[in-house]
């Protein structure tokens, strides 16, 4: 089985890094104010957080082209803003309005922009495996070099679909990158009862892909081995498989305190591993930002969403004459 090298960190250029920087506090903001929007009623329903895992997403959408596409998943906001999402209409789909993504008839969990190559969000755990493969699979008989990333957390790798499009993406040497994000829980249970085997890199190989493990908390690692990874694809070798080990700071959902079933001591390890702390350290060790730098960015982002939820807010649901527009059923 052919293997794929131990991530040597590639050279990142400063703007690359400061962009990175930037999506990562975009998204942990955003998480942040989601809360505060559902605790204070407005926005309808429940809401997927991944506040923790922002290296995973930034560090694997900031890897690939503006063409090449994306799946996500229902915990997928990190997913969206990584891949240039903007915060103003994510907001505004968040709250069911009519200047949302999706004119607000898709909700949190249902963000898309196909411009972007985001093909969507999906509350069906799996979902986008599929959709994912579709897209490498035109990506390739398109023949200019996009590739399609699928992003799914440790449940959802035990899903059929998962191994169906596997077997596929092997033998048809699909354009596709599999990022399972391990945030160690599957709802309520950790991943280490559900998961039957030797890892995930086992199961990867034994269906004939590489597959890599790294720290997911590492935005440059996640960023290397996905460059890594997205060359292969383009180079026509087909799939591969890398398998990010993050946390979620909290519950499944925005109903789930998430203290339950996993220990305080848990909780507060991963926190000493905070992915945007890290990054901030390597920023200013490597003298790329100053901690003045740093400060500035985070007061930035944070008035950026006060100003979407004020958006969101004013802004108008969509027409009821428009209920059966841009709806399959
Ligand atoms: C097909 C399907 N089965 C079950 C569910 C209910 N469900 C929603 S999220 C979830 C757990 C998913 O765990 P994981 O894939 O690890 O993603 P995470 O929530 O940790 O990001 C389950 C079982 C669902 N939405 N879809
Ligand atoms: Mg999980």
């Amino acid at each position: 089985m052919e293997r794929l090298s131990q991530i040597a960190e590639v050279v990142v250029d400063r703007d690359t890094m400061i962009e990175m920087y930037h999506r990562m506090l975009l998204a942990r903001a955003f998480e942040e104010t989601v809360f505060d929007v559902y605790r204070r009623g407005w926005m309808p329903g429940l809401a997927h957080l991944a506040d923790g895992q922002e290296a995973v997403p930034v560090g694997v959408c900031m890897a690939l082209r503006p063409d090449d596409t994306i799946t996500s998943t229902h915990r997928g906001h990190g997913h969206i803003i990584g891949k240039g999402g903007q915060v103003e209409p994510m907001m505004a789909e968040v709250m069911g309005k009519a200047t949302g993504y999706c004119r607000g008839k898709g909700g949190e969990m249902h963000i898309a922009d196909v411009k972007l190559g985001i093909l969507g969000a999906n509350g069906i755990v799996g979902g986008g495996i599929g959709i994912a493969a579709g897209s490498a699979f035109t990506a390739k008989r398109e023949g200019k070099g996009r590739v399609s990333v699928a992003f799914f957390g440790d449940g959802a790798i035990n899903q059929g679909i998962w191994y169906e499009t596997a077997n596929m993406a092997v033998l048809w040497k699909l354009p596709l990158i599999y990022v399972c994000e391990n945030n160690q829980y599957t709802e309520y249970t950790n991943y280490r009862k559900l998961q039957a085997g030797e890892g995930l890199v086992a199961r990867a190989e034994a269906m004939g892909m590489p597959g890599l493990e790294v720290d997911g908390n590492d935005v440059l690692a996640v960023y290397s081995a996905t460059l890594e990874m997205v060359e292969r694809a383009r180079r026509g070798e087909g799939p591969s498989m890398l398998v990010c080990h993050t946390f979620r700071y909290g519950g499944h959902h925005v109903g789930d305190p998430g203290t339950k079933y996993r220990t305080k001591e848990e909780i507060e390890e991963w926190k000493a591993k905070d992915p945007i702390v890290r990054f901030e350290k390597v920023l200013v060790e490597r003298g790329v930002l100053s901690p003045g730098d740093i400060e500035e960015m985070h007061s930035k982002v944070e008035k950026r969403l006060a100003a979407a939820v004020e958006a969101g807010r004013n802004a108008p649901y969509p027409d009821v004459s428009e209920v059966t527009e841009h709806v399959y059923a």
